[in-house]
């Protein structure tokens, strides 16, 4: 990993937020492009930071304080990533499922949707089924997007995704979900349009999803 990459990687490691800031900063005047910063040092530092939770050596504080210099990273890069007055190709209601509170990714995921021309009502986390129900009645949208990164909680993806059914919108969306410890089978097996491992494929998917529709 090149010096800059380092810098940024130790600092989101480390939880220091206002080193990752700058660090990001310095790397993006130097002409690194924001794909490259979130692929070569930021995603690779949380998935660090997993490994080291899960060998004892971080505890919840310090993933929390990763996740926040993680985040006030990824608010630098998203006006890179996002177009402006581009007309939506279409909508997504998106949300981390009920139980989990896991929002990096998801976020990662509305950037990266935005950035392709995609509106994202962005529900946040721990949202319950009948929230999303609600919010596919208010807003319209041709997809909804469903994120968890629990393996206790990646099973109300199929309790949301039985209430779309039971409010009788699940035949006016697409569903995609995603999230680290899900599969394609999984996806399939709960009744999911798509499954995406990570924020571009995400973008694939959806795009993919959007012009089936607009086919028939
Ligand atoms: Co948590 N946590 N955590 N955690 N946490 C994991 C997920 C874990 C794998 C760590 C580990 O043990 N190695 C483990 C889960 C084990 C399991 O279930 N198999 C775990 C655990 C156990 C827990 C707690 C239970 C810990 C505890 O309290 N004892 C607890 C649960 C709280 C809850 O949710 N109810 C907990 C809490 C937390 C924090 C709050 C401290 C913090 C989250 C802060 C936040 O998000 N605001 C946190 C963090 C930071 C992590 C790790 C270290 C990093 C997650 C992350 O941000 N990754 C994580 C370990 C890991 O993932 N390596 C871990 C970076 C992000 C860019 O990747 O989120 O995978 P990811 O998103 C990717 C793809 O998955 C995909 O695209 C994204 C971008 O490429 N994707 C989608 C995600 N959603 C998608 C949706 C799509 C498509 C693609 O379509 C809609």
């Amino acid at each position: 990993m090149n010096e800059k990459m380092q810098t940024i990687y130790q600092a989101i490691l480390d939880g220091d937020q206002t080193a990752a800031e700058g660090a990001i900063r310095a790397a993006l005047d130097d002409g690194f492009s924001p794909a490259q910063l979130l692929g070569e040092a930021m995603i690779p530092a949380m998935d660090e930071v997993g490994r080291l939770f899960e060998a004892g050596e971080y505890f919840v504080p310090e993933m929390l304080i990763a996740a926040r210099a993680m985040q006030g990273g990824q608010a630098i890069l998203k006006p890179l990533l996002i177009k402006d007055g581009v007309e939506p190709v279409g909508q997504m209601v998106l949300g981390t499922v009920k139980g989990d509170m896991h929002d990096v990714g998801k976020n990662l995921v509305a950037i990266m949707l935005e950035g392709a021309g995609f509106a994202i009502h962005d529900l946040g986390v721990d949202v319950p089924p009948e929230k999303f129900v609600q919010a596919v009645l208010e807003n319209q949208p041709d997809i909804v997007g469903l994120s968890a990164l629990l393996t206790t909680t990646m099973t109300n993806m199929k309790v949301t995704i039985d209430a779309l059914v039971e409010a009788g919108v699940r035949g006016q969306v697409k569903v995609i979900v995603g999230g680290a410890p899900l599969t394609e089978e999984f996806a399939r097996q709960i009744g999911a349009d798509g499954f995406a491992p990570d924020a571009s494929r995400a973008v694939t998917l959806a795009k993919s999803l959007v012009e089936i529709e607009e086919a028939l």
